[in-house]
């Protein structure tokens, strides 16, 4: 299987962020994709597609926004990281201010995702890698993996969030639908919902959007991931929601990849999008599910099954010496 990264993805590193009410290391580090790289063999180097593919998704305010959001802050006087501290509550009028203070609210809805130096570089060169992997799956290889990091899914149109700033798997499928696919599903398997995601499709009937993750009730984003969350509009129906309980192990697992894999057969796609988070793993440091490393071939070959094209796109995981075994297993069952 084709493997697609791009170096300039190590250049964003925050240094910390504030989880449970203290500031500690930023989880999102670059350990992560150097565990992967250890273990998954050769890459090759993403090809850059331009921003036009981003700009089908992200709105070009956001991107000037993310583009000069860390010189901003920097010629606000500050130090450190950009990180929003305030937010415009729902309901708020939505003006459109200056302040990069005011911004990073506006273009945000978590305190955990500062944007570093270089921050926007290494998210642009991450949709890159999506964009490379999904050529190599339209030019008729079976599957294609993409190291994407930062990852994407908490990513909405306009708003960054859960360490996501560019959506890549939404920049992917728009780019396999300007590419003449007609129907895309993207199954999300990460331990958190992909609420960026399931925003960017919500009223699309053209994109299946699936996910198995905790149980919002419990687990970040807490907003978003509700099983009653169906789509709306033309997407009435196209979106479907499997929250689990925490400690679910392999069984729990599989009986929800059953129930999403018959309904991505039923929706007869084109192609398949995987964001694939292995912070299911039983020891990720901030994750509460049971899946061990043997357990990641059973999936992939499961989602295989569907006879599906199909990019795989990489999403969180925070247990960074077993990542990239973890990673490896997965792309073992879809080979
Ligand atoms: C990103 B991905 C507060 C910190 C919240 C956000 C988790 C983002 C996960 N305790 N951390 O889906 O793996
Ligand atoms: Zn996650």
């Amino acid at each position: 299987m084709r493997s697609f990264w791009d170096p300039r993805q190590l250049s964003h590193s925050p240094s910390k962020e504030l989880h449970n009410g203290a500031f500690v290391p930023y989880a999102e580090h670059i350990g992560r994709p150097k565990s992967i790289l250890a273990a998954i063999g050769a890459t090759e180097a993403a090809v850059d597609h331009g921003e036009e593919p981003l700009l089908r998704v992200h709105p070009r305010d956001y991107l000037d926004f993310l583009w000069s959001a860390h010189k901003d802050w920097r010629a606000a006087g500050r130090e450190g990281d950009a990180a929003g501290y305030v937010w415009p509550v729902v309901g708020r009028r939505p003006l459109d201010l200056s302040r990069i203070d005011a911004r990073l609210g506006r273009y945000s809805y978590d305190g955990g995702t500062p944007i570093a130096a270089g921050t926007f570089e290494s998210a642009y060169w991450s949709v890159q890698s999506a964009l490379s992997g999904l050529d190599a799956v339209i030019g008729g290889d079976p599957v294609a993996f993409a190291l994407c990091r930062p990852p994407g899914h908490h990513a909405g149109a306009d708003y960054m969030g859960g360490y996501c700033y560019l959506n890549s798997a939404a920049v992917a499928a728009e780019a396999a639908i300007a590419a003449g696919k007609s129907r895309i599903a993207i199954l999300d398997i990460d331990y958190h919902h992909g609420n960026g995601t399931q925003d960017i499709f919500y009223t699309r009937g053209d994109v299946l959007f699936v996910s198995i993750h905790a149980d919002p009730k419990y687990d970040y984003p807490f907003y978003w991931g509700h099983a009653d969350e169906e789509g709306a509009g033309d997407g009435e129906g196209a979106n479907l929601n499997l929250p689990l309980p925490r400690g679910t192990a392999l069984a729990g697992f599989a009986r929800a990849l059953d129930t999403a894999l018959a309904r991505i057969a039923a929706f007869g796609p084109d192609l398949l999008i995987c964001c694939y988070g292995a912070d299911t793993f039983t020891d990720d440091p901030i994750s509460f599910f049971d899946l061990q490393t043997i357990d990641y071939p059973v999936i992939g070959r499961s989602i295989m099954s569907l006879g599906l094209p199909t990019l795989a796109v990489m999403e969180g995981g925070y247990a960074t010496d077993a990542l990239g075994g973890n990673v490896a297993a997965f792309l073992e069952g879809l080979q």
